[in-house]
């Protein structure tokens, strides 16, 4: 039977106990705009979803798509040169919920009350739900070699990631911890137009294999760069809801998916 105490390394961050290492994470969330926890998954842990990241890897469902920094295809009804109406280039490979073996010690920390409590704790949110579907609560994405994810901003306002395989090149998150307040309904077009023309220094994380990373998607303009490397990138995304009994959109399901269940 996995357990919690093996899937996180817990001597390192004592996610079930420590008021005070829960402060700390929150100080550093608000502070940095993202929290990095390295080597948060045990390395025994880590292996076991290493070989099942690169076993489930043939059933990846590959999709491309051009989009702008909200998400949106090219509105020729706007300005073409609008920042936000600038489409970059995103593609990767996505092996959805339901093919993850359900002993995946994935799954046991998605589902731990332990680790969603201490989410619910960081974040400041009262309560976190999975997705209704079954398609989209754990997520492998793949990045092959010359596969990326061009800027944006999330739909969600928070994202979880667990990187598994880091690339021996590219394949970097960068990220800048401005350009949009959805909440007060502002964007930075000024700031964004720099940053798609690669002006304006942007911050770059280094990300290894076993680290937690959390960080404000809605509101902080990233990006990952493309793979350079033959290794491909392989990283998790927990996705959880504010709300009870949501599912993903049928668009983008079918989009990253291929289909709806
Ligand atoms: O792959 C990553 O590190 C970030 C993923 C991301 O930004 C997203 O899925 O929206
Ligand atoms: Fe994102």
């Amino acid at each position: 039977m996995n357990n919690i105490k093996d899937i996180v390394n817990l001597e390192i961050y004592p996610i079930d106990t420590s008021s005070d290492f829960l402060k700390d994470c929150k100080k550093k969330l608000k502070k940095d705009s993202v929290l990095q926890l390295d080597n948060f998954i045990s390395s025994k842990s880590l292996s076991k979803i290493q070989n099942e990241g690169n076993q489930l890897h043939p059933q990846a469902y590959y999709c491309s798509q051009n989009h702008t920094v909200l998400l949106n295809k090219k509105n020729m009804d706007l300005k073409l040169d609008d920042p936000c109406n600038v489409e970059v280039l995103s593609n990767k490979g996505c092996v959805p919920h339901d093919l993850i073996p359900i002993s995946s010690d994935l799954i046991e920390l998605y589902n731990s009350l332990v680790f969603q409590k201490f989410l619910e704790n960081v974040l400041d949110i009262k309560k976190i739900y999975p997705y209704k579907d079954t398609l989209s609560s754990i997520n492998y994405n793949y990045y092959e070699e010359g596969q990326q994810l061009g800027w944006h901003f999330d739909n969600a306002s928070f994202a979880i990631t667990l990187m598994i395989q880091s690339p021996d090149s590219g394949g970097i998150f960068e990220y800048i911890n401005k350009g949009r307040n959805y909440e007060k309904n502002y964007i930075d077009k000024k700031l964004i137009r720099s940053v798609l023309k690669d002006e304006y220094p942007v911050n770059e994380l280094s990300v290894k294999p076993g680290t937690l990373l959390l960080f404000y998607g809605r509101n902080y303009l990233h990006r990952v760069t493309a793979v350079t490397s033959q290794k491909c990138r392989i990283l998790v995304t927990l996705n959880y809801n504010l709300e009870e009994g949501v599912s993903l959109s049928e668009n983008a399901r079918l989009t990253f998916f291929g289909r709806l269940k």
